[in-house]
């Protein structure tokens, strides 16, 4: 396969996994995840880790991939080598995204960062880290079908570039506090 079909198969691949934590930013609110509660003085998670964004985030994810799937047929024509997602898939993407993301808010607390500080690399990788890791578990045959190595070389190139430029876009947007 040639490098502009491992990076339409890359992306095709992660859409469900990119789109939650975006999703969340505009459905989140409500009781956090941790009810409040703090371990040695800070906060388990944080207000920033709601239900209903997670909730909310992984049925955009799944609802996503099962749309991939339904025009995967017209879109295969022009782009071949396209996976179609089971699932199990199609809830490991966007529900290990999420847990990545909640996840790394634990270790941000754990070191002390308030909400929404940065936390340089961790911000990038913690949902591809989530959402891989999760999906080579549940649906370990899809996912080895899928993510080949250029294919996985490629994913980990191009999603700290495309996190930083549409998490700048939503907080020029004002959707999100900060850039990151
Ligand atoms: N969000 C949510 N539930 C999640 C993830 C995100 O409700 N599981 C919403 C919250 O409103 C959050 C916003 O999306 O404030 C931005 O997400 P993120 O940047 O991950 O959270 P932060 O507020 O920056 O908090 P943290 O420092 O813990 O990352
Ligand atoms: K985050
Ligand atoms: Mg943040």
């Amino acid at each position: 396969m040639d490098i502009v079909g491992v990076l339409a198969v890359a992306f095709w691949a992660m859409l469900p996994a990119y789109v939650p934590n975006n999703a969340a930013v505009l459905v989140g609110g409500g009781p956090p995840i941790d009810g409040g509660r703090t371990w040695n003085g800070k906060r388990l998670l944080g207000d920033g880790k709601t239900w209903q964004g997670t909730a909310g985030g992984i049925a955009a994810g799944a609802a996503l991939a099962l749309l991939l799937n339904a025009i995967h047929p017209v879109v295969s024509g022009t782009v071949g080598g396209l996976p179609e997602f089971t699932l199990v898939a199609a809830v490991t993407l966007p529900a290990g995204a999420l847990l990545g993301d909640i996840g790394a808010s634990f270790l941000k607390r754990r070191t002390g960062r308030e909400r929404g500080a940065a936390f340089p690399g961790l911000d990038q990788l913690d949902f591809v880290v989530g959402s891989l890791g999760l999906t080579v578990v549940f649906a370990p045959d899809w996912f080895f079908a899928t993510f080949t190595v250029p294919v996985l070389v490629v994913v980990l190139v191009i999603t700290p570039v495309l996190h930083v430029g549409t998490n700048f876009v939503a907080y020029k947007l004002s959707l999100k506090s900060e850039p990151w």
